[in-house]
């Protein structure tokens, strides 16, 4: 049985890439900062095998120590998810809160950086893995004011390329998987809790679930050793790019 450690899985997307994992046979070490959340969904995930760790992604020794916590049966982690993370706030650069900034970076990219930090070594002692960056559309794109939100994940993008050249030769394949518009808390965090601006995101069109995403993901980490799905981007059908999306009234 293979071992995904999934962060950010109490919600959205992560949550859906668990389940999905758990359906094609792995065992799972699920993460984020919610435990009761992560707790509802190891009881869903029963009889499959499933260990929860509680940390913050910004924070790089809990990663750290989170990861050497781990019992003997979790610790051959052979799939990396990186899905952690968040869009605070959308305005124009000149009016940017710079808390906000802070917290893009330090979540979708130290984030990044300090659970692979922590995972690569149980990887490259054994000379194999495979690592999921979950980027965005707004990686490869900028649309008005995004600016910070698609700086962080165009550097998930760079870092993606990066890692893959860099783990090639030690047996570790790297992936990124850029969702378009997917209905999760994604809005509800970004516009700090105001439910009637998050749902307005998601109207006149059907947006991605977060299934949508999580099957992709599930059928990439299952291809066998040859074969590496490097990248793959995925919008909702109504969507030709980040902020084109042909709406009904
Ligand atoms: P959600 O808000 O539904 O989920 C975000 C998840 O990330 C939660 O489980 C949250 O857990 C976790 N998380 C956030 N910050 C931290 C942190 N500092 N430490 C630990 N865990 C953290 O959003 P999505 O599922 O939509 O987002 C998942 C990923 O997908 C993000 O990287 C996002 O940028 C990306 N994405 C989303 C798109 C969308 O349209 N929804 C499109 C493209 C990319 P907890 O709060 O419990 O810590
Ligand atoms: C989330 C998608 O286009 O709202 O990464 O930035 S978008």
């Amino acid at each position: 049985m293979k071992t995904a450690l999934v962060t950010g899985a109490s919600s959205g997307i992560g949550r859906a890439t668990a389940v999905a994992l758990a359906q094609a046979g792995f065992r799972l070490v699920i993460t984020g900062r919610r435990r009761e959340r992560l707790q509802e969904l190891a009881a869903e995930l029963a009889p499959a095998p499933v260990h929860i760790l509680t940390f913050d992604v910004r924070d790089r020794a809990a990663a750290i120590a989170a990861v050497k916590s781990l019992p003997e049966a979790f610790r051959q982690i052979d799939v990396l998810i990186n899905n952690a993370g968040n869009a605070h706030g959308l305005a124009p650069i000149q009016e940017g809160d710079p808390n906000d900034w802070d917290l893009m970076l330090d979540s979708n990219v130290r984030g990044l950086l300090n659970v692979t930090h922590a995972v690569l070594p149980l990887m490259q002692e054994r000379r194999s893995g495979f690592i999921v960056n979950i980027g965005s559309i707004a990686g490869h794109e900028a649309y008005a004011n995004g600016n910070v939100y698609c700086a962080s994940k165009a550097a998930v993008a760079s870092l993606s390329k990066g890692m893959r050249l860099d783990l090639i030769s030690l047996g570790i394949r790297v992936a990124e998987v850029n969702p378009g518009a997917v209905e999760t808390e994604f809005s509800a965090v970004r516009f700090k809790g105001d439910a009637e601006r998050a749902a307005k995101v998601y109207q006149g069109f059907e947006p991605l679930k977060p299934e949508d995403v999580a099957e992709v993901i599930q059928f990439m980490v299952t291809r066998p050793p040859h074969v590496t799905i490097s990248e793959v981007t995925i919008l909702a059908g109504a969507q030709a790019a980040a902020t084109t999306i042909v709406k009904q009234p």
